[in-house]
């Protein structure tokens, strides 16, 4: 296993539209089990392959406190169940150190595969359901700052240039 880089907003590559998976092969599941090594030792609970820079709709998600519930989402699609929404501060990999409230549907049905190319649905409710639609929106070129204020957003960018910048001179 790996561990992969991590893109940062805003890497332009963090806009790209992800191609569905064809075939879930051994190289798929090499990728998700990679995805995981990545996100557990970030640690965070989400990560979508376009923020490994591999373009393809794949997620894994884990929100339990010891590895023990790892989710995959191959070509995941969702459907909203209710005109409830959660308000939740939420964060990204991709954009270290920020956090801000963000209003999502809070139920929603998924439809995946599973690592073995085994379609299944899913009903999720409250984080899970946020978590997922985070993740969902990775896959297809946006930012949980996007849903935020052009100002914040602004800010959370020039902030994070300022860290890149600085991480190149003692590259
Ligand atoms: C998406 O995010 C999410 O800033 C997953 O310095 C988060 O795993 C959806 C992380 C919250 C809904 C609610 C963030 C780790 C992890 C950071 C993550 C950081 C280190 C974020
Ligand atoms: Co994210």
């Amino acid at each position: 296993m790996a561990l992969l880089k991590i893109l940062e907003f805003p890497d332009p590559r963090l806009r790209t539209i992800a191609e569905p998976v064809e075939q879930v092969d051994n190289e798929v599941r090499k990728l998700i089990d990679d995805m995981f090594e990545t996100m557990y030792d970030a640690p965070g609970i989400g990560l979508a392959a376009t923020q490994v820079n591999v373009h393809k709709r794949i997620v894994v998600i884990d929100l339990s406190e010891d590895k023990s519930e790892p989710l995959v989402m191959i070509n995941p699609e969702f459907e909203v169940l209710t005109g409830e929404e959660d308000k939740m501060q939420e964060g990204c990999l991709s954009v270290p150190g920020f956090y801000e409230n963000v209003e999502r549907p809070n139920r929603i049905r998924l439809n995946a595969l599973d690592r073995d190319g085994k379609p299944y649905e899913l009903i999720a409710e409250e984080l899970l359901a946020v978590c997922i639609q985070h993740e969902l929106d990775h896959l297809n070129g946006k930012l949980f700052v996007d849903h935020i204020s052009r100002l914040k957003r602004d800010r959370i960018r020039s902030k994070l240039e300022k860290k890149h910048k600085l991480e190149g001179t003692h590259a």
